[in-house]
């Protein structure tokens, strides 16, 4: 076994002692964070996220906060879309772009309040460019992290889960809105919002100190609903089409690319960072599409890649696959492709595994 040596670079999540106490046997890095990858049956998650409600630790969902008057302002000077009617407790997913319309991050926006705005980001610095941009457009606004944590509920049975917690009104919550609550002392925001297509709600802890409190709390009212230790789920997420932003993209890919096009609002007025590029890219035309990948023979290799691999279409060079998993509903091996327009749905392709050329199937995502 080799460890990750521990130092003041890589934060443990409030959450990592009672994830440790529930068998976590893998993590991986993300924000500078440890996140759980695996609780050692992953057929067993899988299945608890499909049919029953998983608990997870997503502490790695860091909040970059935005507070002072123009607030407001600077989170649409970062964002493509359209923030203008949002309103106090609503949360919006937006694909953050640098000047060139390449996609940097894809937090889910949240207006706290008319000063205050959260980016929960995800895997890329938004820190340091919210900082630089706020700076360089001299808008005065604080920008930093505050004491929050998010904890998952995922699955068929979670709504009921947080109705039992925090009152039947979370059943009204619309995707992505959230309220403040407190509940046995401790302090936290309820969002109807989460990393799967299974639904579920997210309870951002807002002192990092409860950690341990909040999660067996949920660990407990959850028994009844064979509540169970899970975390982002690579089999559900691949399947469901959902796109993992620094895996599934890299240094040049928009978000026309990767079916984020929806979450652009081309026709904003005003000097937003990456508008003028994602217009050009639109009018010409995005040169990539991502698809879905069927490995044709079920005894290939279905583990976790490390690097993209070449996707061949007639001898040619078309692009890449992103990753890989096995599908439990499908019982096939897939992963995201992310190939030019030149190929199609439908068609076949020849993929550069470590096991050599293996014949593929490109389907339209979602999987399921
Ligand atoms: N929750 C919170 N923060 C996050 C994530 C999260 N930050 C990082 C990462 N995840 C951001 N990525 C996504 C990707 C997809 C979705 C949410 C965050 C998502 N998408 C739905 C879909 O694609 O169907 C709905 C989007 C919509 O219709 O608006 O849920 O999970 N706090």
């Amino acid at each position: 076994m080799i460890n990750i040596s521990p130092s003041a670079r890589t934060l443990r999540s409030p959450f990592y002692q009672s994830t440790v106490d529930d068998g976590v046997v893998s993590f991986t890095l993300y924000n500078s964070m440890f996140l759980p990858t695996g609780f050692g049956n992953p057929e067993a998650e899988y299945w608890r996220l499909k049919n029953d409600v998983s608990l997870w630790d997503v502490a790695v969902q860091r909040q970059v906060q935005l507070k002072g008057k123009n607030a407001g302002k600077l989170a649409q000077i970062l964002s493509p879309r359209d923030i203008s009617k949002m309103k106090i407790g609503q949360g919006k997913y937006i694909p953050l772009c640098n000047h060139s319309g390449v996609l940097i991050n894809d937090p889910v926006l949240l207006k706290i309040d008319e000063d205050c705005y959260w980016f929960s980001i995800a895997d890329s610095d938004v820190w340091s460019w919210a900082r630089a941009i706020n700076y360089e457009r001299q808008l005065n606004v604080d920008i930093s992290e505050p004491d929050v944590a998010p904890l998952a509920i995922q699955g068929p049975k979670s709504e009921d889960l947080a109705a039992e917690i925090c009152g039947n009104w979370v059943r009204d919550l619309k995707y992505f809105w959230f309220r403040h609550i407190e509940i046995e002392g401790i302090p936290f925001l309820v969002a109807r919002s989460g990393y799967s297509k299974q639904g579920g709600f997210e309870f951002y802890l807002q002192n990092k100190r409860l950690g341990t409190k909040l999660y067996n709390f949920v660990k407990e009212v959850g028994q009844k609903y064979n509540i169970g230790p899970g975390c982002p789920n690579l089999s559900e997420r691949v399947e469901s089409g959902l796109l993992s932003f620094g895996g599934d993209t890299d240094h040049l890919t928009n978000p026309f690319e990767v079916r984020l096009g929806n979450y652009l609002d081309l026709d904003l007025e005003g000097d937003i960072i990456g508008l003028s590029s994602l217009k050009k890219i639109y009018e010409q035309g995005p040169k990539r599409h991502q698809l879905g990948a069927i490995f044709k023979n079920k005894d290939v290799s279905n583990l976790p890649i490390f690097e993209w691999m070449a996707i061949y279409h007639q001898g040619e060079l078309v692009g890449s696959l992103t990753n890989r998993t096995w599908s439990f509903q499908l019982e096939k091996t897939i992963g995201f492709a992310l190939v030019s327009k030149k190929v199609h749905a439908g068609e076949s392709v020849l993929i550069e595994t470590e096991q050599g050329m293996k014949e593929a199937e490109l389907v339209d995502l979602p999987f399921v």
